[in-house]
């Protein structure tokens, strides 16, 4: 299938970031083509921080999708209003127990895992609170870790082939980009079986291939 570029789409991100990772799975899935903009989180001071991208999010948080006349930021809205405009390739459940299930694994991982090992978090802890490079590695190994044994409990009654049943959804966006992180801190995954079966089957699809990290152009 073709791409769809019917009118300009940009997305503002960065090869590493999580968050990034989840809204290129998600352009990918629904063949939806888009130019990348490439924000470098740490050259410069940090790209993020410049005039040129905190104008348009003043969180100075990648990733920022521009869709048209639309732009959006914060990757769970961005997915969500993909889904809505772009119906093709559903990621979110219609039935409603299924729905609301797949929205709060994603949130699992998107709003309660993954922002305590966020750049800036990690920045202050080490430029301000003065933590050594082995105390920040115990920090975001602690917060991987304990989400995942939750998240492992969940999946393991939720997940088919994919993180809930046997379609791809939400959940499977935030988790791929949440075990890589997880694997560039040394978190050993193999210890959450679920975990692992279902992120090893979601790396063999061409849309998480191209999303992933090391296929970026500003990858290095
Ligand atoms: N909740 C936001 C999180 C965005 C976020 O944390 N982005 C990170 C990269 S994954 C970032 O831009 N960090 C830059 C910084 O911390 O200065 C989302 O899901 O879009």
């Amino acid at each position: 299938m073709r791409p769809i570029m019917s009118h300009k789409r940009v997305l503002y991100g960065y090869w590493r970031s999580s968050a990034t990772y989840r809204v290129r799975i998600a352009l990918n899935l629904k063949h939806l083509a888009y130019e990348q903009h490439l924000i470098h989180l740490l050259n410069n001071g940090g790209e993020q921080h410049l005039p040129l991208f905190s104008s348009i999010n003043p969180n100075e948080l990648v990733p920022v999708l521009i869709d048209g006349e639309v732009t959006l930021n914060q990757s769970l809205a961005i997915m969500d209003y993909l889904d809505e405009v772009y119906p093709q390739f559903p990621l979110i459940p219609k039935d409603l127990k299924s729905r609301y299930l797949v929205k709060a694994l994603a949130q699992d991982i998107a709003v309660d895992i993954h922002p305590l090992n966020n750049l800036r978090v990690l920045q202050y802890l080490a430029d301000d609170v003065g933590i050594e490079t082995e105390q920040k590695q115990r920090w975001i190994q602690h917060w991987i870790t304990q989400g995942f044994h939750a998240l492992e409990k969940n999946l393991a009654s939720t997940a088919g082939a994919y993180s809930v049943g046997n379609s791809i959804t939400l959940v499977d966006l935030c988790l791929v980009p949440q075990v890589y992180n997880a694997e560039r801190f040394n978190v050993d995954v193999s210890t959450f079986p679920t975990i692992d079966r279902v992120v090893q089957a979601l790396r063999s699809h061409p849309a998480f291939i191209d999303a992933a990290p090391e296929n970026q152009p500003d990858a290095n």
